[in-house]
């Protein structure tokens, strides 16, 4: 009104609890929690930490837990150790009725695995009540991001879903909660969640379909025809987009994809509070993705989700080559405090070595990632053009 402007900045928040990092799922298991310890180097060397307010988040309790979570489940996961896995015959009869063990151990039983899951979860919810207060405007948690986890099952390397918990929080204050999910696996068990509601809509874009030996990508759901539950008594009705892609997706490709749906979403659900799954397994050259992005696309979400000024939640997820899990958080950071960093990664760098030499990276913040794990681009311009146009038929449900 008297014509000075209040300068237009972020209030950032950063919640993490360091202990996360020295879990250990099993060498030959592709999740590493100490890529954590990578992404945080970065994020210090890079000072990043003084754009941001640092907070260093309790581990949820049970009960905290149980707000989504069966108590009985949560009762096995609080008992279970390695050691006592195979010597209590009950416990053995609960492993697979709860997700756990079988052929792939994707959800293995390791030391402190209680800790783990209440770390990550705490850090969420912490991050959804500093939306809640007020007390930021974008709230970061890169150790969640679990989004397979059921209410009464483990799944895909997730035991606890913390998202669910943090989305159920933010639903004390607002009336719409938007989740958008750009791991490259399909989000599942958040779009179970809330299948019933109309107060959260999901958005997923992922993976999706056979490979040659007619086994589908984990964890097989998510077509563009799956929109949840179409019986009209049901509120969740129309409230789940599923965006399925096919093996090499490019940086242009995707951001026009994101922006063209992402912003149609946005635009006709007109959420108060969004949460953003930032899963890192959709860049090139991931361990167990299929995507060809760079660090600049993937980030381009988060710049484009941050620029509707909504209160913004930033979550982990996926993520299996470590040093470019690291790299992308670290941008994706500075994407929300509004700093510019350099392609060249700081001397200071404490495991520097991660990142350097040709394989590593050269010592770059920004490599080509787009050719270090060649997959060919099976998504055509016209197979996108059509997938966008059936993603705006579906929002069609939204008018009623
Ligand atoms: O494909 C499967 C199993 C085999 N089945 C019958 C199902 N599991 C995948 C699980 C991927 C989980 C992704 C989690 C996230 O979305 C969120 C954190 O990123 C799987 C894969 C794979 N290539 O898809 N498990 C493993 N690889 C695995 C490899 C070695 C040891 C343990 C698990
Ligand atoms: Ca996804
Ligand atoms: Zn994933």
């Amino acid at each position: 009104e008297n014509g000075i402007e209040k300068p237009k900045g972020y209030t950032v928040s950063f919640h993490y609890n360091a202990e996360v990092e020295y879990h250990h799922f099993g060498s030959s298991h592709p999740m590493k929690p100490w890529r954590l310890t990578l992404a945080k180097q970065l994020i210090l060397a890079y000072g990043l930490e003084y754009a941001m307010d640092l907070y260093q988040p309790r581990p949820a309790t049970f009960d905290e837990l149980a707000i989504f979570h069966d108590r009985q489940y949560l009762g096995f996961l609080q008992s279970i150790t390695p050691q006592n896995l195979d010597s209590d015959p009950e416990k053995a009869k609960y492993l697979e009725l709860f997700g756990f063990g079988g052929e792939s151990n994707d959800c293995p039983v390791f030391d402190g695995l209680w800790n783990y899951v209440s770390l990550y979860s705490g850090a969420s919810v912490h991050a959804a009540h500093n939306l809640l207060n007020h007390q930021s405007d974008i709230a970061i948690n890169w150790s969640g991001g679990l989004h397979h986890a059921k209410k009464n099952a483990a799944s895909g390397f997730c035991y606890v879903n913390d998202i669910v918990l943090a989305i159920q929080h933010l639903l004390t204050q607002n009336q719409r909660v938007l989740y958008v999910d750009v791991d490259v696996h399909h989000g599942d068990g958040v779009e179970q969640a809330f299948e019933s509601t109309d107060r959260v809509f999901t958005l997923s874009y992922h993976k999706y379909g056979l490979d040659k030996w007619g086994a589908g990508f984990f964890p097989g759901t998510g077509n563009i025809n799956e929109v949840g539950p179409t019986d009209p008594s049901n509120r969740g009705k129309g409230h789940t987009l599923n965006i399925p892609l096919e093996d090499g997706i490019d940086d242009e490709q995707y951001k026009w994809l994101f922006k063209t749906v992402t912003g149609a979403v946005i635009s006709k659900y007109q959420p108060t509070a969004i949460v953003l799954q930032c899963g890192a397994d959709s860049l090139g050259g991931d361990r167990l993705g299929r995507f060809n992005l760079n660090i600049k696309a993937h980030g381009f979400c988060v710049e484009h989700v941050k620029s509707f000024n909504i209160p913004l939640l930033l979550i982990g997820g996926g993520g299996y080559t470590p040093r470019n899990v690291a790299r992308t958080w670290c941008h994706e950071t500075a994407v929300c405090t509004g700093s510019e960093l350099h392609n060249n990664l700081p001397m200071h760098l404490p495991y520097l070595q991660a990142f350097d030499g040709t394989e590593n990276g050269g010592g770059m913040l920004y490599p080509n990632l787009h050719n270090t794990k060649r997959h060919d681009n099976q998504n055509t311009r016209e197979k996108l053009q059509k997938l966008v146009a059936h993603a705006m038929e579906n929002l069609r449900y939204l008018e009623g």
